[in-house]
């Protein structure tokens, strides 16, 4: 079914998967949103638990030319896009995690996952997928492996599904655009500001190294900046990493 660029699935593997398989067939900006996925994924392979008729998840494909988009700021993007929908539904205590979540207080709410379909070592298409937990009830939240939270249970009410997604794409949208006139810089302060990890103590674990330290800042081209104990400073793009406060 489709509706104003929105495909809706009843079930589907992962809406990235669609996503990067069908990616000659949909159009720049088609959003693919699925009532459940068989095979929800986070990064690294990790799973991310998609149970029909109680969250959303979605994804968002684009094409080349990015212009001035760099998709690797696509996550940030996303993350603030995620951070201002969550807190228009009601949700006081939301922060973004860098690089890639959405927490309320010390629960996650809400994932992003980027990734780039290359053929030939070109860049076709580039596809955002995103999961939040909107009336995902407190039991199947338990049973995660780290602490999780939903809009509902933040917001004390029930969250319909399809203004979520209208109100996620709307913010997704238009940063993609202020991005693409105006650079990663117009939205860099909201993005920072919405971060809140600035003087936090944190381990970034991926890659070759562990970098541990406490966060001096967050720069506008995505990247954290660590300084150590020994007071070496080090800059950490995004990627497959994995932030943990200390
Ligand atoms: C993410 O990965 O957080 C990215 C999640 C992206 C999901 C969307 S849904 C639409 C699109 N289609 C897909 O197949 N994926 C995208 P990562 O940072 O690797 O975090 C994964 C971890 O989050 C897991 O190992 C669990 O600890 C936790 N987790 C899994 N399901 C969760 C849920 N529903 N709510 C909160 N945490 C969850």
């Amino acid at each position: 079914m489709t509706d104003d660029g929105i495909i809706y699935l009843d079930e589907v593997d992962s809406t990235n998967s669609y996503c990067m398989r069908s990616y000659e067939d949909l159009s720049i900006g088609t959003i693919v949103v699925a009532d459940s996925q068989t095979a929800g994924r986070g990064r690294l392979g990790r799973v991310w638990h998609s149970p029909p008729g109680c969250n959303l998840y979605a994804s968002i494909i684009l094409k080349p030319p990015f212009w001035r988009l760099d998709p690797a700021l696509l996550p940030h993007i996303a993350s603030l896009a995620v951070y201002n929908m969550v807190c228009d539904f009601g949700v006081e205590n939301a922060w973004i995690k860098w690089p890639n979540d959405v927490y309320a207080g010390g629960r996650k709410l809400a994932g992003v996952l980027t990734e780039s379909r290359i053929v030939n070592g070109a860049v076709q298409a580039v596809v955002t997928g995103i999961g939040i937990n909107l009336n995902m009830p407190a039991a199947a939240l338990a049973e995660l492996d780290k602490p999780a939270t939903s809009i509902a249970i933040e917001a004390g009410r029930d969250i319909a599904r399809d203004a979520c997604v209208k109100a996620l794409f709307g913010y997704f949208e238009t940063y993609c655009s202020t991005c693409q006139a105006h650079g990663f810089e117009q939205i860099y302060p909201a993005w920072r500001e919405a971060s809140a990890l600035v003087g936090r103590q944190v381990s970034i674990a991926g890659g070759d190294r562990t970098v541990v330290g406490q966060v001096r800042d967050l720069q506008n081209d995505g990247s954290i900046l660590i300084e150590e104990a020994d007071g070496r400073r080090s800059s950490v793009r995004s990627g497959d990493l994995s932030l943990t406060l200390l």
